[in-house]
């Protein structure tokens, strides 16, 4: 499942003496910071390109409900199902606002989904893991979303309007989800042995998978080059994940868990930690299909597709009749 739908590489950003006329405008719109609106003329490798990010971050909302909506029926007081009900709701609003956005650039919401279900988009990596205990519940909302708003605050300012919009809500409760996964954490981590050996557990199989949802090293990512010259992505894969760290790393050690990477250690120079790689071996193979839950994600969500049908054929059909009834009328 490793397809392109656009591939750029870092050697072929062209300078603004190669561009056209119109893309050298487009690009001087950049550079002073405004944003480009829908019926603004744009590249087609900017649309593609927004097509795709934004089309796989709708995607990764969307399959994230899966390992967390495992635990509604679970969770351990009806405060914690309440407020994981609550969370994984908002996760959906979040999918719907992407896809919205996207649809402003031409491609259709059932278009996107079609591709999601053939194997032709992508998906975060991390919903490809499984969620095995209720500690899990706490590392997804601490370090997930801890990634996850790590990579969305900057994007508050990237350069296609409808995304930067979206991205200033989706922040708001982002940051929401992402306290109640640590107040989980620290339940956990301040309970008896039993519950912190979960807790420990939990960050222990998290840690790894996490710091591969800001994506491959800048030296593999295909994508970074030319998304950061057009402000559609605002910092590289490596720079996010070592922000992610150096921010994650005390809070690990204000719950009294142990990060599981021996090489872990504060740099003084750089003003920040060293830290392990995670394996880029499992991160490929993850996004190929191999991961532990990928097989599983998917055919939960063909089967909601498949079983919504109804729905959403009584729908256009109801849409269809009161546009007859209408039309008889005028
Ligand atoms: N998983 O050249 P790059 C969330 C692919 S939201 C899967 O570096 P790019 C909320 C990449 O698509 C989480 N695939 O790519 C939540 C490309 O393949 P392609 C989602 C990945 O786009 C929390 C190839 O590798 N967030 O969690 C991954 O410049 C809790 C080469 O990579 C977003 O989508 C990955 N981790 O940078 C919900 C944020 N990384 O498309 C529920 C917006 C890379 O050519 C519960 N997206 N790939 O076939 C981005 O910022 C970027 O797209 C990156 C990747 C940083 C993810």
């Amino acid at each position: 499942m490793y397809a392109q739908m656009v591939k750029t590489d870092s050697s072929k950003v062209r300078d603004l003496s190669e561009m056209t006329d119109e893309e050298r405008a487009f690009q001087e719109r950049i550079d002073r910071g405004e944003k480009i609106e829908p019926t603004d003329w744009m590249p087609d490798g900017y649309r593609k390109t927004l097509i795709r990010q934004i089309g796989q971050h709708a995607h990764s909302e969307i399959v994230g409900q899966l390992p967390e909506g495992n635990w509604i029926t679970r969770a351990p007081t009806l405060e914690r199902k309440a407020i994981l009900l609550a969370k994984v709701q908002d996760e959906a609003g979040h999918g719907l606002y992407l896809y919205c956005a996207a649809e402003t650039l031409g491609v259709s919401r059932d278009e996107l989904i079609e591709l999601l279900h053939a194997g032709k988009m992508k998906y975060s990596s991390i919903f490809n893991y499984p969620t095995l205990t209720w500690a899990d519940i706490g590392a997804v909302g601490w370090l997930v979303d801890g990634a996850a708003i790590m990579n969305q605050v900057p994007l508050q300012r990237t350069s296609f309007g409808p995304y930067s919009r979206a991205m200033v809500r989706i922040c708001k409760e982002e940051s929401f989800h992402q306290r109640q996964g640590f107040d989980i954490m620290m339940k956990m981590a301040n309970g008896n042995s039993a519950q912190r050996h979960m807790a420990q557990d939990a960050l222990n199989r998290f840690w790894y998978p996490s710091l591969m949802m800001f994506g491959p090293s800048d030296k593999e990512s295909v994508h970074s080059a030319q998304s950061m010259a057009w402000k559609i992505k605002i910092n590289t894969n490596d720079e996010l994940r070592q922000k992610f760290v150096d921010q994650t790393v005390p809070q690990a050690e204000y719950l009294g868990l142990t990060v599981p990477d021996e090489n872990l250690e504060w740099n003084e120079d750089k003003g920040g930690y060293d830290f392990s790689e995670p394996d880029w071996t499992e991160f490929f193979e993850v996004l190929k299909g191999n991961g532990p839950c990928n097989r599983e994600r998917m055919e939960a969500r063909v089967k909601a597709w498949d079983d919504g049908a109804w729905v959403r054929d009584g729908l256009m059909a109801h849409a269809e009749k009161r546009h007859a009834s209408r039309t008889a009328a005028e």
